[in-house]
């Protein structure tokens, strides 16, 4: 019998059992009100709420907590492989994979306030999908103002002296008011490539907005790209390093009903922008550790009054 799907957090990180369809929530206490939520398998945050209980993290109403299905919503972690640029399945299998708590993380930085430290490491299965030994080290962590940050820690351990390159992506899944009050600062003026176009690559003009279907890979991107929603006045504020790469990516209507996964009319309310590391890839030498960080927060954004400039979220502290 399929065990109970736990979706109600729990006090406290469980290891999911041996039978492979189990997935545990492993989320941490709220801090000011503000909390979030991790599934092991995946490595999956699934929830990140303000200090007023608001849900900031998009995931589907049809999303299917089970395996081998990856979570629609959240923050999807793409490892090795982004998209199906390659020989591995979709995104790769780092999220359709059961990780661990680390039992003896190093020690938290001072500023943060609640964290987890999760570790994937390949099963001599996994050895025959993808053959390198690595370890995967992911640290959730909710800052003091309420962001979350995601920080990777990927090191090559292979003994047989071979490199291996890997793509990488956090797909941020971004709960919005109407997509159709959605405006993106920052990639202007970029290259990009439409994946809906072969990935031709085009110059983006101006700031984003969206009337249809987007899939793009922006190149050589900002630390910062701050994504703003005029109805919630507020603004997300997607901080990175070591991802040098971002992809805008929202169905609308034909492929949001496509996806068994995804609400007809969901597309209306959310929006992907992801932190990525997916156009030259990252190449480690056995020893060497990549480390790509993310994060996240929420600012007031009185932007449709002009008072909020986004340049000055962008280029400020
Ligand atoms: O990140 C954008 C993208 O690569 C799109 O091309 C679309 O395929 C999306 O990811 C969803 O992928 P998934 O495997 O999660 O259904």
């Amino acid at each position: 019998m399929a065990p109970s799907i736990l979706r109600e957090p729990i006090c406290k990180a469980h290891s999911s059992s041996s039978n492979t369809s189990s997935i545990t929530l492993a989320p941490l206490p709220k801090k000011n009100g503000v909390e979030f939520a991790v599934y092991l398998y995946g490595a999956h945050v699934t929830s990140w709420k303000n200090e007023h209980g608001g849900e900031m993290l998009f995931v589907s109403s049809k999303a299917i907590f089970k395996p081998p299905t990856a979570i629609r919503g959240g923050i999807p972690i793409c490892f090795p492989q982004f998209s199906n640029l390659g020989p591995l399945e979709q995104h790769g299998f780092a999220r359709n994979k059961h990780w661990t708590v680390e039992k003896d993380p190093p020690p938290l930085p001072s500023e943060s306030t609640a964290f987890i430290d999760l570790i994937l490491k390949p099963s001599e299965d996994d050895f025959k999908i993808w053959p390198h030994r690595y370890e995967f080290r992911l640290r959730v962590t909710l800052g003091p103002d309420g962001e979350l940050l995601l920080t990777s820690r990927i090191r090559n351990i292979n003994t047989d002296g071979k490199p291996f390159t890997f793509t990488f992506a956090y797909r941020n899944y971004l709960s919005v008011s109407d997509i159709g009050e959605i405006r993106i600062e920052g990639l202007e003026t970029l290259h990009y490539l439409d994946n809906l176009q072969n990935r031709e690559q085009f110059t983006e003009q101006g700031a984003i907005t969206f009337e249809e279907e987007v899939d793009k890979t922006y190149l050589g991107t900002p630390r910062k790209i701050a994504i703003i929603d005029h109805e919630k006045k507020m603004t997300f504020v997607i901080r990175k390093d070591g991802l040098p790469d971002a992809v805008v990516w929202n169905p609308w209507d034909k492929k949001a009903k496509a996806m068994a996964d995804f609400g007809d009319d969901e597309y209306k309310r959310m929006l992907c922008v992801e932190a990525d590391a997916v156009e030259k890839g990252v190449t480690l030498k056995p020893g060497e550790e990549w480390k790509g960080k993310q994060k996240l927060c929420v600012v007031p954004s009185s932007y449709c009054s002009g008072q909020l400039d986004p340049q000055k979220v962008l280029h400020g502290s």
